[in-house]
C-alpha cells in the first residue's frame, strides 16, 4: 500500500456525489474512492465522508476507518450514531463562504421583516398604495459560533442594534453578549430572534412555548439551524395568539417537509427547503485536502467536534 494515498468513501445520501468523487480522485494523497452503497471491498478506507444520515452497518464494513467528515457545517448526523466510535475523530465543514451565505440569508430575512415586504407584496397585488414604514430593529442570534459570530458582524455594520448568546460568554465589538445562564434577559429585548445553535440535548426543543414566553410580543423568528430545534405546534400556537409576528424557516424536523405540514400555508411563515448556506464543494474540498494531508503525515486534524459537547 503507497503511504501517501488513502481510500475514501463516500456518503451522501440527499446530494449526488459525483462532484465530490470526481475531485476527490483527482487528489495525489487519495488511491481510491468509493461511493455508498457499494459490494466493493473498503477494508482499506480511512476517511469517510458524509452528509446525512449514515445507514446502519457502515462502520463494521470499514475495519480501517480513522476519521469520518461531515460534508456540512452540521454533525447532528453523527454524533447520535451509535456505531461511530468514539475513538474516531469527527471534523466539519468550517468555509467563509458557508458564514458569508448564512450571514446574507439572515439579513435578507431581517430585512425583508423590517421592511414589510410580504404586506408590501399584497398591497401590489391590490395595487393598493399604502406607506409602510419601519423602524431599527434589535436583532439577537442564538449560538455565536463560526456562522453566528460573522452574522452578528454583518447586521452590526448594517447599522441593527445586535445581541449574542452561546453556552461561554463572548466579547464581540458593538454585540452585547450574554452566556448560557442570561438566556432570558437575552431575550426579553429583541425584535428579532435568529437561530444558530447546533443540535445537542442541551438545545433540542429549545424554540418552544416556555421560550417564546419570555419574548416581547411582535418578535419575528428565524430558524436557520436545525428543524430539530423547533417546536412546531409551539410555534403555530405563538402565530396564532400574536405573541410572535412571523416566522423565517429554513429548516424542519422532517426534510423535505410533508406536504400536509401546516406550516406550509401559515400565513405568517415564510419557508426555505435548507438552502440558507448550501455548502461549496470547491472550498470545502479544500479543507478535506488540508485534512488528508494531515491524516497521512499523522497530523492533528482541523475542525474536530468535541464528542462530549456534541459540536
Ligand atoms: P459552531 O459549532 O461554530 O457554533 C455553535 C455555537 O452555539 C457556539 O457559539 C456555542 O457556544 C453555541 N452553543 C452550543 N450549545 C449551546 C448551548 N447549550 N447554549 C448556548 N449556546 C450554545 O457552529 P456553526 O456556527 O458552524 O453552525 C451552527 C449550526 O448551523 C450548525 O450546527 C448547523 O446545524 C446549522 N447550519 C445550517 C445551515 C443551513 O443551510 N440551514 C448551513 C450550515 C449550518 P460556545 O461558543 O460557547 O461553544
Ligand atoms: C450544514 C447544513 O450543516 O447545510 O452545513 O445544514
Amino acid at each position: 500500500m503507497d503511504k501517501q494515498k488513502i481510500e475514501i468513501l463516500v456518503a451522501t445520501k440527499v446530494w449526488d456525489p459525483q462532484e465530490w468523487v470526481d475531485s476527490l480522485s483527482q487528489f495525489d494523497t487519495v488511491s481510491k474512492v468509493h461511493v455508498w452503497p457499494t459490494e466493493e471491498d473498503l477494508s482499506k478506507v480511512e476517511a469517510l465522508f458524509v452528509w446525512k444520515p449514515l445507514d446502519q452497518g457502515v462502520i463494521e464494513r470499514l475495519p480501517n476507518l480513522k476519521w469520518i467528515s461531515s460534508l456540512g457545517a452540521g454533525v447532528d448526523h453523527l454524533v447520535g450514531d451509535a456505531q461511530i466510535p468514539y475513538s474516531i475523530p469527527i471534523t466539519r465543514i468550517v468555509d467563509p463562504f458557508l458564514a458569508r451565505d448564512m450571514s446574507n440569508y439572515v439579513a435578507m430575512g431581517v430585512l425583508m421583516h423590517q421592511r414589510n415586504m410580504g404586506a408590501n407584496q399584497q398591497n401590489q397585488n391590490h395595487s393598493s398604495w399604502e406607506r409602510l414604514t419601519y423602524s431599527n430593529l434589535k436583532v439577537g442570534v442564538m449560538g455565536l459560533g463560526k456562522l453566528g459570530s460573522h452574522c452578528v458582524n454583518l447586521l452590526r455594520q448594517m447599522g441593527f442594534d445586535m445581541s449574542g448568546w452561546s453556552r461561554t460568554l463572548k466579547h464581540i465589538e458593538g454585540v452585547k453578549t450574554y452566556a448560557q445562564t442570561e438566556l432570558k434577559p437575552f431575550l426579553s429585548e429583541l425584535d428579532v430572534l435568529v437561530n444558530l445553535l447546533p443540535v445537542t440535548p442541551d438545545t433540542e426543543s429549545i424554540l418552544n412555548s416556555n421560550l417564546f414566553e419570555q419574548l416581547p410580543q411582535g418578535v419575528y423568528l428565524i430558524n436557520v439551524a436545525r428543524g430539530n430545534h423547533l417546536v412546531e405546534e409551539d410555534l403555530i400556537a405563538a402565530l396564532n395568539n400574536n405573541h410572535l409576528s412571523g416566522a423565517l424557516l429554513d429548516v424542519f424536523r422532517q426534510e423535505p417537509l410533508p406536504k400536509e405540514n401546516p406550516l406550509w400555508t401559515h400565513p405568517k411563515v415564510t419557508i426555505t427547503p435548507h438552502v440558507a448556506s448550501v455548502t461549496n464543494p470547491s472550498s470545502a474540498l479544500e479543507l478535506l485536502k488540508a485534512n488528508i494531508k494531515r491524516l497521512i503525515h499523522e497530523e492533528e486534524l482541523l475542525h474536530v467536534i468535541d464528542r462530549e459537547a456534541g459540536y
